[in-house]
């Protein structure tokens, strides 16, 4: 949703230990204990997060380090390791929704939103590490909130589930930061699991692990960060939503998840009076129907035939959706041409990353061929690097 670009990363490695002396350093004392929050990418089922559809994001190996203690004066004090200005202190009772502004917005709001929830949550010192790219369409926000969240939990003993983390999570942003994202990212950092890709229903919020050997199938999945970062991100994804609930209601139903595939054309017959609308259903139909056959391959042990179905999601979005970016279209032809068996943007859109399915063997001239055409077309050098699919949060200390 382009809200990524508000979190600090440090972009260095980083560890529990680091985290805890920089806490030291800042605040004077040790703290209770470390949590950990990863980024996501999203193998497929890109915006049906808000249409109560089907979403398969996994964990990357980038995290944000939150160092926690708790305090008793009702004072909140942030610092981060990755942005400038010092400490920021807050009274929790006077938090107020959307009135605090930059990255602490993100933790504050968590603060906020389990008040707002009657949860008995007081004071806390917190001091942040992050590895997750900001901007980058890697939900480095909800790394944020969930690893905030996660603390919290632990130092007031809360004793919250982590799906019920993420929904303050995502309640935090949608209310007290103002972004009117989805369940997906903050599920995704909340619940993914090692090797995994995780694959949820938001209307439901059940979920369920699906086992993703990348490695051990002689595949390889790249990230392509494209360092691009449209300035109209924010407004065009509020209007996308705006665009698929106005279909749900001309259609007369609760959500576009409702509309099967094979419903589809006389769905479109009917919103011929509604400009704009019929594409954006058709990606929403479309992506559902692609998400359940990716998981069918992954399930049937055939991963490499995710190949085609994650390029026709790219396909969707740039053309029925229209949230993609030269950038991000360059990142997938020339993947394709080079020999990748799949590529796809991931995540928001209108900049941000992508991801390249290939084999472990073609992985290496794939990503020169990428950065050459990056190159020869006058883009900034894009980051390209491995996902590989790791660990939900958890407390690391
Ligand atoms: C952003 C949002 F935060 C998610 O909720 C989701 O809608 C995604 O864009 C698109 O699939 O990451």
């Amino acid at each position: 949703a382009g809200h990524e670009a508000a979190t600090p990363t440090t972009g260095r490695p980083h560890g529990a230990r680091h985290t805890a002396d920089r806490f030291a350093a800042v605040y004077g004392a040790a703290p209770t204990g470390i949590w950990a929050a990863p980024g996501r990418v999203n193998l497929i089922g890109e915006h049906t997060d808000y249409n109560d559809g089907f979403v398969l994001p996994l964990a990357l190996p980038h995290t944000t380090l939150a160092a926690a203690a708790p305090r008793t004066d009702g004072v909140l004090r942030l610092h981060s390791g990755g942005a400038d200005g010092g400490v920021v202190e807050l009274r929790i009772d006077a938090l107020r929704p959307t009135a605090q502004g930059g990255w602490a917005a993100y933790p504050a709001g968590i603060v906020w939103a389990m008040r707002e929830a009657g949860l008995p949550v007081g004071g806390a010192d917190l001091h942040y590490d992050s590895t997750v790219p900001t901007g980058a369409g890697l939900s480095s926000s909800a790394a944020l909130e969930v690893a905030t969240a996660l603390a919290l939990n632990d130092l007031y003993a809360l004793g919250l589930e982590p799906q019920r983390l993420a929904r303050i999570a995502q309640r935090a942003e949608n209310a007290f930061v103002g972004v009117p994202c989805g369940i997906m990212d903050q599920t995704a950092a909340a619940c993914c699991t090692e090797g995994h890709a995780l694959f949820l229903d938001t209307r439901d919020l059940t979920h369920r692990q699906v086992p993703f050997d990348l490695a051990g199938e002689g595949l390889r999945l790249l990230v392509v960060d494209t360092r691009v970062k449209h300035e109209l991100g924010d407004g065009a994804y509020a209007e996308r939503r705006a665009g698929c609930e106005r279909g749900a209601r001309a259609l007369g139903v609760r959500a576009l998840r409702d509309v099967s595939g094979a419903h589809l054309p006389e769905a479109l017959a009917e919103l011929a009076g509604e400009p704009g609308v019929p594409a954006l259903v058709r990606h929403i139909v479309t992506e559902n129907q692609r998400v359940e056959e990716v998981i069918a391959c992954l399930d049937a042990g055939r991963t490499r035939a995710i190949g085609p179905l994650l390029t026709a999601g790219h396909a969707s979005l740039r053309d029925d959706f229209a949230i993609s970016c030269p950038e991000l279209d360059l990142v997938v032809d020339t993947a394709l041409a080079a020999g990748a068996l799949g590529a796809r943007m991931t995540g928001g859109g209108f900049g941000g990353s992508a991801i390249v399915l290939v084999e472990e063997a073609a992985a290496t001239g794939i990503g020169t061929a990428v950065t050459e055409a990056f190159a020869a077309a006058g883009h900034l050098e894009p980051r390209i690097f491995e996902a590989v699919p790791s660990a939900g949060a958890h407390r690391l200390q």
